[in-house]
């Protein structure tokens, strides 16, 4: 199969180099991707500039009609769709019909916001003057998304920039080109104007690179690592575009001694080893208290060594592999270090290199105890199944350590009383809070995103979306016939 760039409405060939694109759970190779450069994102740039002012003279509506074809195709190939996905990225089945539904969610809210869109009217400070906000488009949207969920953040960031009348470019992850190349055949399917949506496959360095630099786009939404984040906000901060960032978490799930310890086990497995860990929302760290914290560790390990590990299409495998042989070795790289600062690795923390497991990217879901807050386990993003478990007498305490880290994506807590969830939803500094669940699921209708390290204070999703991809114009209209000053004729 041969992946093509799509620009200005039509299918484009890329010449030069490609990379294959390797299925993380037996290593075959599924197709490769081209490697574009500078000049076809000049075409694409060039392609939505070119169409983004007569997609913004659509009426709204109309360009959410749009997005309910889309929702409709992505339900009628939400199988296909599915298993294509767990083939590419390695996330279960399961968990990919679930990333399919999140992205048919996200087409259908915001194809609504279409009759939506909402300003403000509010009275003037003069008489026979009328006063309102209303959105507008910001122009063209490069948008840079990761493998980790191919589809679904694709359409947080894709889904709003067009309902509000931007056109897009949009770079897919290299790691996951066959989704994204699906999801621009439907978007060719659907009939799109020439140009409203351009995707350039290719590495970070070059296209996204050039999509920053490139005069015509004027926002950049970016997802991925906090390395990266910080060069797209340099580059993209110095030439004064606007740009959103979605990046690292250290989400915590904190458990108080009165929770219900089958619940909060449960939370703490499902958020940590699901997509082998590789949620940005993933459970990498359990704050227990004390008096409870044997029980904890017990159950834990229990269910730990029933978790079966295997190719995600496989109904009775509950985790897949990881993304690639570098994710591994990072990961395997930050248990060793767990290991010389005097963690005590409980459960897992090995490379599954043995038959069946030796072709494809498999690590144990792996459990550290008597982890103290700063080691570098408990700080840093690891991006696989490896919990850190700390120890601490009190909600106080809790919610110091959840805090102590750079990031502020999400956090968990687990308890029974009142008064200490309502305490702790208020004080945990994170831009998501589950109250008795873990730390994944983010529902599409609210704003996802973080504090802190985690970003630089956009959100995806929810109403918060339509802020990242609108300007707001504030439109006086004074009909009193005479020139009315405002502050002075009062
Ligand atoms: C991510 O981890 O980058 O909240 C996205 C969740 C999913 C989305 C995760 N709905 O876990």
């Amino acid at each position: 199969m041969q992946i093509q760039n799509y620009i200005d409405g039509q299918w484009v060939e890329v010449e030069g180099k490609k990379l294959a694109v390797i299925n993380p759970a037996n290593g075959q190779q599924l197709a490769q991707v081209p490697l574009s450069t500078a000049v076809e994102v000049d075409m694409a740039a060039k392609a939505a500039k070119r169409a983004q002012k007569a997609w913004a003279n659509v009426p709204a509506p109309k360009r959410a009609d749009y997005l309910y074809e889309i929702a409709f195709h992505l339900k009628q190939k939400k199988e296909q769709l599915a298993t294509l996905l767990t083939k590419e990225m390695g996330k279960v089945l399961e968990e990919a019909l679930g990333e399919v539904q999140e992205a048919i969610d996200m087409a259908f809210y915001m194809a609504g916001e279409g009759r939506r869109l909402f300003g403000e009217t509010v009275p003037s400070e003069l008489s026979h003057k009328f006063a309102m906000s209303v959105r507008t488009p910001v122009g063209v949207a490069g948008i840079i998304t990761p493998w980790n969920f191919p589809i679904a953040i694709a359409s947080w960031k894709a889904f709003p920039a067009l309902v509000t009348g931007n056109t897009v470019v949009w770079k897919p992850s290299n790691e996951t080109p066959l989704i994204a190349y699906e999801m621009t055949k439907i978007f060719n399917e659907v009939g799109l104007p020439a140009g409203v949506i351009n995707v350039v496959f290719g590495a970070g360095s070059t296209v996204g690179t050039a999509m920053i630099e490139h005069p015509d786009i004027q926002i950049i939404s970016f997802t991925g690592s906090n390395e990266t984040g910080s060069k797209v906000a340099e580059l993209g901060g110095k030439l004064l575009k606007k740009v959103s960032l979605e990046l690292g978490g250290k989400n915590a799930v904190i458990v108080m001694d009165d929770a219900d310890i089958e619940l909060a086990v449960e939370g703490i497995l499902w958020s940590a080893f699901g997509t082998a860990g590789q949620r940005c929302t993933a459970c990498s760290r359990v704050i227990v208290h004390k008096d409870i914290k044997e029980s904890i560790v017990a159950r834990l390990r229990e269910e730990m060594k029933k978790l079966t590990i295997g190719n995600g299409l496989d109904s009775a495998n509950k985790i897949g592999p990881v993304i690639n042989k570098s994710a591994l070795e990072k990961i395997n790289k930050y248990v060793q270090i767990g290991k010389q600062e005097g963690a005590t690795l409980l459960e897992g923390g090995h490379i599954l290199s043995e038959p069946p497991f030796d072709q494809g990217y498999y690590f144990e879901p792996t459990l550290f105890v008597d982890v103290e807050p700063h080691m570098i386990i408990a700080q840093e993003e690891i991006f696989g199944p490896v919990i850190s478990l700390i120890e601490v007498s009190s909600l106080e305490e809790a919610i110091e350590v959840n805090n102590g880290v750079v990031f502020g994506l999400s956090s968990s807590i687990f308890s029974k009383d009142v008064n200490t969830i309502f305490k702790a939803q208020h004080l945990l500094d994170t831009g998501i809070v589950y109250v008795n669940a873990g730390t994944t699921g983010a529902e599409i209708h609210l704003p996802f995103g973080g504090t802190k390290g985690t970003g630089n204070g956009h959100r995806d999703s929810g109403q918060a979306a339509l802020d990242v991809y609108t300007e707001w114009k504030s439109v006086y209209v004074d009909y009193s016939g005479k020139l009315q000053r405002a502050q002075i004729d009062v």
